[in-house]
């Protein structure tokens, strides 16, 4: 398989830069790797919600749900829970998955779900022309904040990691090389492995110069030592001139939800598409 197999045929629509081309690539990249590894690319299923990120679903050839906006994660958990062979990975957004659709992650991260979750997070709706989302700088102006907005960013990786996530790490949309092996290493993961990649977005929030010079590589000690992991995720609450750590911050394991809460039966393919019809003509 080569790389450009991935993709699909589509028009990219993503503006020149965008840093959703590099998240792309890096998904690519790490599904390629799995793939050599034993993991066929059939076995994977990505889940968007809906925003630029979304068009992920269009723009890569591989198994997919179009979700709505910030319910990625429920429609994940129905589809691991249903086939427990399907790796799934949901391509959420920053305002898909940190507005819209919170108590999500929240409750994902707590259930140890064995998801993949990668918000793509450039701290802006994008495709609604941008307004500001719960990572926007503090003061950040955009179209529903002309003035800026006077709310403070929160900080996703503090909050997954206190909800119950067994996987944490932060990429960055320039760096892909680190954020394919990222995205390998929790897809790989068995629990709730969560990134959150920092995006260029162009035109609504270029943040380029900003994260180039603040950015750097957390060491890879003490991955499974919780404290160490809250003093890293709080290094940098998304505002501050702190440095701007990247790469794996915490991982440890647990039972996940789908251990602990096995499907008692599962039905062979052709037991399940007479169960839908039977259950679909009770319903005329
Ligand atoms: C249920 C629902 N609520 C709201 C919207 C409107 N909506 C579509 S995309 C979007 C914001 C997208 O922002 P983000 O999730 O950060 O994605 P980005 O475009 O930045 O990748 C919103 C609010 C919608 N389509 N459906
Ligand atoms: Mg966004």
């Amino acid at each position: 398989m080569k790389g450009e197999d991935l993709y699909s045929h589509a028009q990219v629509t993503w503006c020149p830069g965008c840093g959703n081309f590099g998240v792309r690539y890096a998904l690519r990249e790490a599904l390629l790797e799995l793939d050599r590894d034993g993991i066929p690319v059939e076995n994977v299923v990505i889940v968007t919600g809906i925003g630029q990120h979304g068009k992920m679903f269009d723009f890569m050839n591989i198994n997919g749900f179009y979700g709505l906006h910030g319910r990625t994660i429920p429609i994940a958990a129905g589809i691991h829970i249903a086939n427990p062979d399907l790796r799934v990975i949901c391509i959420a957004g920053d305002g898909d998955c940190y507005a819209e659709g919170l108590e999500h992650l929240v409750f994902g991260a707590k259930r140890n779900l064995d998801i993949t979750v990668l918000v793509h997070d450039n701290r802006v709706y994008g495709l609604t022309t941008g307004q500001y989302t719960p990572t926007s700088p503090f003061r950040f102006r955009g179209r529903s904040t002309p003035d800026g907005s006077r709310e403070h960013p929160f900080n996703p990786l503090e909050l997954v990691l206190t909800s119950g996530a067994t996987f944490i790490g932060r990429g960055y949309s320039r760096r892909q090389e680190q954020l394919k092996d990222l995205i390998r290493e929790a897809v790989l993961h068995r629990g709730f492995s969560f990134i959150d990649i920092l995006q260029i977005c162009v035109t609504y929030n270029d943040m380029t110069e900003y994260y180039n010079s603040h950015i750097y590589d957390w060491d890879q000690d003490d991955l499974g030592d919780f404290e160490a992991a809250c003093r890293k995720a709080r290094e940098w609450d998304y505002d501050t001139e702190a440095p701007i750590g990247l790469g794996l911050m915490y991982r440890s394991g647990k039972e996940t939800f789908e251990e602990l809460c096995p499907v008692p039966e599962q039905l062979k393919p052709g037991e399940r598409a007479a169960l839908v019809r039977k259950i679909m003509d009770e319903r005329r």
